[in-house]
């Protein structure tokens, strides 16, 4: 008997369950700078230079390993862009968009 993935990635209470086209619209309403892209939802910033962006990304990921939920990252020079889906349900929940309310409140 190994790890079972219950034991290792406990569910928080109905946030995993993934959201209808109607949820996840009305959830979007409330992240006018995000939009969705078939199973994820994606934000891009520009900063001042790279250091910037890197910073960013930091603060994004301290943010990621406190909820135990990780976007997919792209950068490139001063621009972030960030791609939010939760990879183990195959599309997007709750977990997605508390995220993305958090990384909002950064700047
Ligand atoms: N992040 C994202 N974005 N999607 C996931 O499905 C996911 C994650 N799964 N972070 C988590 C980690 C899971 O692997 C652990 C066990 O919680």
């Amino acid at each position: 008997m190994g790890f079972s993935r219950s034991v290792a990635c406990p569910p928080p209470m109905g946030r995993r369950t993934l959201l209808s086209d109607a949820e996840v619209s009305g959830r979007l309403a409330e992240l006018p700078k995000w939009q969705r892209t078939g199973n994820a939802i994606e934000r891009t910033w520009t900063f001042k230079d790279f250091r910037e962006a890197l910073a960013f990304i930091n603060t994004v990921g301290e943010l990621a390993e406190a909820a135990d939920h990780h976007p997919d990252i792209h950068n490139s020079w001063a621009r972030v862009t960030l791609r939010l889906t939760t990879h183990d349900r195959g599309g997007l929940t709750g977990l997605d968009f508390d995220l993305a309310k958090k990384i909002d409140a950064l700047r």
